[in-house]
């Protein structure tokens, strides 16, 4: 049985703005393939610290998402919705529908939730809403096929491959009339835009109006990523300013989402606070420093055998373990020995040269070059790339959220 729409909206963290920091969201990655190519979007890097659309650490199976989707619950009892949002189109993956049955049938208290580019929606909408689909998105960049065919690359439709304007037609065509079949089965549509500043930025309000008509429930104006390896890799984003203006002009004709983190396609959690890297399969961090406590664990901190030892700490403030290793601001280290724990220094790492594709991996590196008088590295999260390369150092990591303190240290006693 579904669950009310306008109850789960109220606990919908992405469609009520009241929700978003009391209702966790979980994706499950079992939708790899893609019938488009928009000329921002590169699935190929894969990065616990990379936080975009499209990224995501493993792919699952169905029944591997229901077993996770298991374990996420038991951890995460304020989780409300279940999302379907890639690495790839949903709609492209057989996979996707065959989720959906599984955990509605499951767990009929979650929401579900899928995230398309709407190429293959009038086909597929009244299936989704047989499954018990109600909240719907589709990222849908214009509504001009002559501003489109600027943003995708082919499209790929009953077996044939469409490029350029012809392209975007089709793509346009069948996400209007994907959106309008929703809209009338009585589901809660929310349309993501990419702004992309020279090529569609003026021309949104118009697609607003448009979606607006159809009858969307709320708008979500995304700033470009640029991500290496694409099309749009040299464009710039937007700026804060400039996407608020487009937003507040906007939100006179619809409701507008402020509130969006643009998710990888395993994100879990609160919108605020990934946990993903918590709920990783078995073995695929390569150097064992998956969950911390609910699975067999990471490798604690040895602190006795070979006298002094110096633990880097990621920690925004100083007081709690709370970054990534490769989004981390500062590492704090200190040095451990005879039970004791005394702080050294604190390494200030540069976030701007964090940026996606080959440049995030040399990012990865520095940080490793300044922590490299460091045996033992203690973050809340760390990515399948950057646990190797640690590994591969001779370093140990361990996997920790809570207080920098003896207890985050491995060390007994307050
Ligand atoms: Fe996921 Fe998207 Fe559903 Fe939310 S995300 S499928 S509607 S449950 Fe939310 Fe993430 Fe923004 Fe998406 S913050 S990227 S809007
Ligand atoms: Fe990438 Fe999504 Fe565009 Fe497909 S629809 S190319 S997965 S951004």
């Amino acid at each position: 049985m579904v669950r009310g729409t306008e109850e789960a909206l109220k606990e919908h963290p992405c469609y009520s703005k009241e929700a978003h920091d009391k209702f966790a969201r979980m994706h499950v990655p079992v939708a790899p393939r893609c019938n488009i190519q928009c000329n921002y979007c590169n699935r190929k890097y894969d990065c616990s610290n990379e936080s975009r659309p499209g990224v995501t650490s493993e792919v699952l199976s169905p029944e591997e998402a229901v077993e996770k989707i298991r374990a996420v619950k038991e951890k995460i009892p304020y989780l409300s919705v279940i999302g379907i949002a890639g690495p790839g189109d949903p709609l492209a993956n057989e996979e996707t529908f065959r989720t959906l049955e599984l955990v509605s049938r499951e767990f009929p208290d979650l929401t579900l939730c899928v995230s398309t580019n709407g190429l293959a929606l009038p086909h597929n909408a009244q299936r989704l809403y047989d499954l018990g689909v109600r909240f719907l998105t589709v990222t849908m960049n214009a509504s001009d096929p002559a501003v489109g065919e600027m943003i995708y690359g082919k499209v790929q439709w009953e077996g044939k491959t469409y490029s350029g304007k012809e392209g975007a037609e089709m793509l346009l065509r069948n996400q209007l009339a994907g959106i309008e079949k929703c809209v009338e089965l009585g589901m809660m549509v929310k349309i993501n835009i990419v702004m992309v500043p020279g090529i569609n930025d003026e021309h949104i309000p118009e697609l607003v109006k448009k979606v607006k008509a159809l009858g969307v429930y709320i708008v979500n104006i995304l700033p470009l990523i640029p991500v290496e390896g694409t099309k749009f890799s040299g464009r710039r984003a937007p700026t804060p300013e400039e996407r608020k203006k487009l937003m507040d002009a906007c939100e006179l004709d619809v409701r507008m989402m402020r509130h969006c983190r643009q998710c990888r396609a395993d994100a879990i959690g609160l919108l605020g606070e990934d946990r993903s890297s918590e709920f990783m399969k078995m073995g695929s961090c390569q150097a064992g420093c998956g969950p911390s406590s609910d699975r067999s664990g990471p490798s604690l901190v040895k602190v006795d055998e070979k006298g002094p030892l110096r633990i880097a700490v990621a920690t925004s403030g100083g007081k709690i373990v709370d970054s990534g290793f490769g989004n981390a601001p500062r590492f704090d280290v200190y040095e451990i020995s005879e039970d004791n724990a005394e702080f050294l220094r604190t390494v200030v790492v540069d976030t701007s040269k964090n940026v996606a594709g080959s440049s995030h991996k040399e990012h990865i590196e520095n940080i490793a070059d300044l922590l490299d008088d460091c045996s033992a590295i203690i973050v809340k999260e760390i990515g399948p790339m950057p646990a190797k390369l640690l590994e591969k150092r001779g370093k140990t990591v361990r996997i920790y959220s809570g207080e920098v303190g003896r207890s985050a240290f491995g060390l007994r006693g307050l």
